[in-house]
């Protein structure tokens, strides 16, 4: 489809990159029509108008400031993450390393109080604040979820959605809280320390916050404060930086998500960088995933003869536990290719 550059289907694209942003306050078939190419295309975009209260965002900020500002001795308490939990550095069960520290939490309110009493010394406020932020932007990924189901033209538009909202659902919550680019991380974690180039040499190497990785979930919304870092790998293999904004959403199409639509939306593979800046960046992400039990397979509407289904089915448990035998960076979903 050739869309004219004053049609309304023309969304605003991020500086020079051409990456869409989203305005969620226009008429919803445009917007559904503006985020399945995104996910074609790009399989990330930013949305802006959401309509998330900034009072709901800033007080999960301000409890994640709270947490990283303790000593390292105070949130190791909260750790180690297995997966759950606080994590310093120490990525996944495999060896992968970055330099952040982290919240880690199952996004399920029982979850959430237990894991706050060793997170805060106001568990009920901190559960409290991260149950609504987890509530909202449960909402916002469902209402793009429907306006995806309603575009693909699937009969039951909460196809996608139904999973998300489910009791059972596997979805997590994480803060990622990286250093500014002037210090290095307090060294919690003893069996580790930043390879000796990155500490003293003064040329502008690239620091890795978070590596590059897919995620495995359907769609992870991601929030930042205004310090960038974030970046997207293109089809033509070259990163993207995406300018941070804290009043937009960052949402990602996991490796799930790609398999549902038959390869037709990419997961993204994007990194976290260490971005020049005397601030930390903070970053809070919800990863939205469906049951354990619940079966991937593409849906009937993008299976044909000329697009036979590209994986064999497998229940979002088995993918889970393949993400976690392997690195941060490999490709999971091929292993799944028919
Ligand atoms: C990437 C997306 C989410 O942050 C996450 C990550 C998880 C972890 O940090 O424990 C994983 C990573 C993520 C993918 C491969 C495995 C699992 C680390 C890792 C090496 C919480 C998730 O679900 O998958």
């Amino acid at each position: 489809m050739v869309v004219p550059n004053s049609s309304p289907l023309r969304s605003k694209k991020t500086r020079a990159f051409g990456i869409p942003i989203i305005d969620l306050s226009l008429d919803k078939s445009k917007v559904s029509k503006l985020i399945v190419k995104a996910c074609e295309d790009f399989g990330f975009f930013q949305v802006e108008n959401h309509g998330i209260s900034r009072e709901i965002i800033s007080r999960v900020e301000m409890e994640g400031q709270d947490f990283f500002s303790k000593p390292a001795c105070q949130k190791q308490r909260a750790g180690p993450p297995t997966p759950f939990g606080y994590g310093c550095k120490n990525i996944g069960f495999n060896g992968d390393k970055g330099e952040l520290e982290y919240i880690l939490l199952e996004a399920n309110s029982h979850s959430i109080s237990e894991r706050s009493k060793s997170i805060s010394s106001d568990p009920k406020k901190f559960s409290c604040v991260v149950n609504d932020y987890i509530q909202v932007v449960r909402n916002l990924t469902c209402d793009v979820l429907e306006m995806v189901a309603d575009e693909l033209w699937v009969q039951d538009k909460s196809i996608f959605s139904n999973l998300i909202r489910d009791v059972n659902s596997d979805s997590c919550f994480r803060i990622n809280h990286y250093p500014s680019s002037s210090s290095i991380i307090n060294n919690a974690d003893q069996n580790w320390s930043p390879p000796s180039h990155q500490m003293f040499d003064k040329s502008p190497k690239t620091r890795i916050g978070f590596g590059e990785h897919s995620d495995p979930q359907i769609l992870t919304i991601l929030r930042s404060n205004n310090v960038g870092g974030l970046q997207i790998l293109s089809r033509d293999g070259l990163w993207i930086p995406i300018p941070p904004d804290s009043d937009k959403f960052c949402v990602f199409v996991g490796d799930a998500f790609q398999a549902m639509t038959n390869g037709r939306f990419v997961s993204v593979r994007h990194r976290a960088i260490i971005a020049n800046s005397v601030k930390p960046r903070m970053s809070m992400m919800y990863f939205a995933a469906p049951p354990l039990n619940a079966c991937i397979s593409p849906i009937s509407q993008l299976v044909s003869e000329e697009n036979p289904c590209m994986y064999r089915p497998f229940t979002w448990g088995e993918y889970k536990s393949t993400a976690y035998s392997l690195r941060l960076a490999d490709n999971r979903l091929d292993l799944f290719r028919n």
